[in-house]
């Protein structure tokens, strides 16, 4: 009996043992290779290519990596040239760039990976629960060739921030209005809210103005920061040549004659706005949720880091209700080179480094190494790892040169409670999704190039012009429809409403 026990426990031992190699190992053969183009560490002094976690992962997958690693600041120029020439390229490659345009994947020079997914279980399973991603990277022949780097896209993206305690002194609601909030600035013109005895040095709002449409464009209906969108029927459009542009332009008119926007609103920055916030200067900005906590609300004295000074709010609404634009997922691309000798173990390679084991590596590193766990199951980055950054870096955390997707529990790691539970309230519930990138067909990519840049930089210009009145929107808008028009811009709608249709298509 005891003898049958040891054999039984033997036994389940050698299986546990095989099954943990057979489990992630992409290979048996001894002495297996890939190799790989990829961007190295962005700190100059770090160098990825023995970083420890990298190593893990290619030891799980049963391989050597052998890198090729070049500087991210000289990454494309570096790159696109060996590209172009084509010869003795490795295994697997990091595009310089998203390939939009479908330079490099029409020239046949990388796998078609969807004809490969059988021994792709673990980027199937990926694509499957990511349509988006999936429709975004599904080219016009309906391939995919490329295994995707990701942001975070509905977390800490730029939200309407308000300073909460003249809210309190002001006795005001958090306005959720157009209404409610051009009344709130004109309280705080009118007032000494920080109470200096001087009720003029208030500046009731301070946004940067690249960020004025992702404030108030959402409350007319238009998603500006996109500049096209698509309605709810699926047709697309131009936000601004569209009839609530007008609308906008006149709303934005109104604060600036009021001297509720600025009169040099196009030149602040986010430095002259941190300033504000360190002499309780203003009541309002808009920015990248990121900065609410370590940034802003870090200017005031009483700031102890459990409550939001500068803390975000939900998104005004108008005529329509408001929204927040998020961002897309897509930041960088991997492909299996199509003149390889090595195919299969790169593509199983690349299918590896998609894996849940492997993209919690890239993440958070190690138990015990870089995070432990509390007696709540929650994960908690160790001290070294913000008091050392170069050996964390070296690590290779995030993996820089992997298809690594950027994470927002460890992004919430790094943030003061208040400011994660003011993103799960106020921020992501609202977000949407910007208009997608989609592959662009030749005559696509030329027509884009000949007509987007003049149109983006008349709009720009106009709308300045508009909105400090030196143009009257009453006597000129047609005119501006009309010079938008004579610019193509109906063409390029065309393109666009081309590009979302398979988009739509390949969502399904
Ligand atoms: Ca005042
Ligand atoms: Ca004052």
């Amino acid at each position: 009996m005891k003898k049958l026990l040891s054999v039984v426990l033997a036994l389940a031992l050698a299986l546990s043992c095989l099954s943990a190699v057979a489990e992630s190992a992409i290979t048996d053969q001894e002495g297996a290779s890939v190799s790989m183009l990829a961007m190295n560490s962005w700190y100059s002094t770090v160098d990825l290519k023995d970083a420890y976690l990298l190593k893990k992962v290619a030891d799980n997958a049963n391989v050597t990596v052998e890198w090729t690693l070049i500087d991210p600041t000289t990454y494309s120029d570096t790159v696109s040239p060996m590209l172009a020439a084509g010869q003795d390229l490795p295994d697997i490659i990091q595009l310089p760039d998203t390939d939009n345009n479908m330079t490099y994947l029409s020239s046949g020079m990388f796998v078609k990976l969807d004809e490969h997914l059988d021994i792709m279980p673990n980027y199937s399973k990926y694509l499957e629960a990511n349509p988006f991603i999936k429709a975004s990277l599904t080219a016009v022949d309906g391939h995919i060739y490329y295994v995707p780097q990701t942001v975070v896209t509905n977390n800490y993206q730029p939200v309407l921030m308000l300073n909460m305690p003249w809210l309190e002194k002001a006795g005001l609601e958090v306005p959720t209005t157009l209404d409610d909030f051009v009344a709130m600035l004109r309280y705080y013109k009118e007032n000494d809210m920080n109470g200096n005895g001087d009720p003029n040095d208030e500046i009731p709002m301070s946004v940067q103005s690249a960020f004025l449409p992702y404030m108030f464009g959402p409350a007319f209906g238009l998603d500006l920061v996109s500049g096209f969108y698509a309605d709810d029927n699926g047709v697309v459009h131009y936000a601004a040549a569209e009839d609530a542009y007008k609308d906008y332009l006149t709303f934005l008119n109104g604060l600036y004659n009021e001297g509720l926007l600025e009169v040099e609103f196009t030149s602040l920055n986010r430095d002259q706005i941190t300033e504000r916030c360190a002499n309780d200067l203003t009541g309002a900005t808009f920015d990248f949720s990121w900065q609410m906590s370590n940034l802003y609300s870090a200017q005031y004295e009483n700031y102890d880091g459990t409550k939001g000074i500068i803390a975000g709010v939900a998104p005004l609404s108008g005529a329509h209700k408001g929204f927040y634009v998020g961002r897309n997922p897509v930041s960088g691309c991997f492909g299996v080179n199509s003149k390889s000798d090595n195919i299969e173990l790169a593509v199983k390679f690349l299918d590896y480094a998609m894996s849940e084991e492997a993209q919690d590596l890239y993440v958070w590193g190690e138990e015990g190494l870089t995070y432990e766990v509390d007696a709540d199951g929650n994960r908690h980055f160790l001290p070294r790892c913000t008091e050392d950054t170069i050996w964390y870096q070296g690590l290779g955390i995030n993996a820089p040169n992997m298809p690594s997707q950027q994470s927002t529990p460890a992004t919430d790691v790094l943030l003061p409670a208040w400011h994660v539970q003011n993103d799960r309230e106020f921020e992501e519930p609202y977000i949407r999704a910007p208009f997608p990138n989609v592959y662009s067909t030749t005559d696509e990519t030329s027509t884009i190039s000949m007509y987007l840049v003049d149109v983006q930089t008349y709009v720009d210009e106009r709308a300045v012009a508009f909105i400090c009145g030196y143009a009257s929107i009453e006597d000129e808008f047609d005119s501006y429809i009309a010079t938008l028009k004579s610019l193509q811009i109906d063409e390029l709608i065309k393109v666009k409403q081309a590009q979302y249709d398979r988009f739509a298509a390949a969502m399904k």
